[in-house]
């Protein structure tokens, strides 16, 4: 009987900030009480995550290389490889030969291709990470860019919200699937005639359909919410949860999160306060949301 590997290792490639509650910090507790062991692989050292005013940065890209060369001669397996932020476009290439040397049949390939929200790079990203993120979604099983993320990596313009109808943003997620991924999660959508809610669209290629999850939109900003979502979706595909399903946890994890955090006087660049719903995950979901869109 075999008995080992009882516990699914997912490799983490993104940052470590001190301060915010984005990339490692968010991944490391969720897959971690989600039952998975993670295998940091880091890209960077932050003093904080770059929406703050002022910040330092290590870049790691030349360790990544040790890294994995260690990785390789000790023969470990992993069953999930998830990338986000990534701390040089020349660390695309690396992920990419660690995907290549690594993955086997089954295992599964997250990329949340990290490059910016609101219309806009982020402070201190690289331009010609744009292009080379639009050659490591083509390796991934599944991709969750926010809506800014969607229309850099398909090389359109960013439409307005009156343009949003469902027929765009299906044809959007089909186009963006025909490079590669065969699930492609895109957040942040504004909901037309409704500023109090936000949607989050899915398209699963094997199968052909499309899914979608409206929830209330508070109105903060927390950095590091995209980072907790995709790790929460990242958990509930390696349980074994269904699109729909693990579309829904996700979202209601992150709407407890902002309602556990909301409330308070406070700095919203310090990110949702996780502590505080990480066991909410054990739970099943509470209601169910998702929908069919046709
Ligand atoms: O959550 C995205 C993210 C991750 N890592 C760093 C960031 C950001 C967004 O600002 O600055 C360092």
């Amino acid at each position: 009987m075999r008995i080992q590997n009882q516990v699914k290792k997912v490799v983490a490639v993104h940052d470590l900030s001190g301060m915010g509650r984005v990339s490692l910090m968010a991944v490391i507790p969720i897959l971690s009480s989600m039952g998975f062991q993670v295998c940091p692989l880091p890209t960077a050292v932050l003093s904080a995550h770059t929406q703050y005013p002022d910040y330092s940065f290590l870049d790691l890209t030349d360790e990544m290389k040790n890294i994995i060369r260690k990785w390789q001669q000790m023969d470990v397996r992993f069953d999930t490889f998830y990338t986000g932020y990534l701390g040089s476009a020349r660390q695309v290439k690396i992920v990419e030969e660690l995907i290549t040397r690594f993955r086997r049949p089954n295992d599964l390939v997250v990329v949340d291709p990290v490059l910016g929200d609101n219309g806009k790079l982020y402070v201190g990203m690289a331009d010609e990470m744009v292009g080379e993120m639009r050659r490591l979604i083509r390796t991934a099983d599944i991709i969750t860019p926010n809506l800014t993320e969607l229309f850099l990596l398909l090389d359109r313009p960013m439409l307005s919200v009156a343009e949003l109808s469902d027929r765009v943003l299906k044809e959007s997620l089909k186009a963006l699937s025909d490079k590669g991924p065969e699930i492609v999660i895109v957040t942040s959508v504004p909901v037309m005639d409704n500023p109090h809610m936000t949607s989050v669209y899915a398209y699963n290629r094997g199968g052909g359909r499309y899914w979608k999850v409206t929830c209330p939109y508070l109105p903060a900003h927390y950095p590091g919410t995209g980072d907790t979502f995709t790790s929460v979706i990242t958990g509930a595909i390696m349980q074994g949860d269904s699109l729909p399903i693990a579309l829904d946890r996700a979202t209601q994890f992150i709407l407890q999160g902002i309602r556990a955090t909301f409330g308070y006087e406070y700095n919203n660049l310090d990110g949702i306060m996780l502590e505080k719903v990480l066991h909410n995950l054990d739970m099943p979901i509470q209601v169910s949301s998702y929908e069919l869109v046709e």
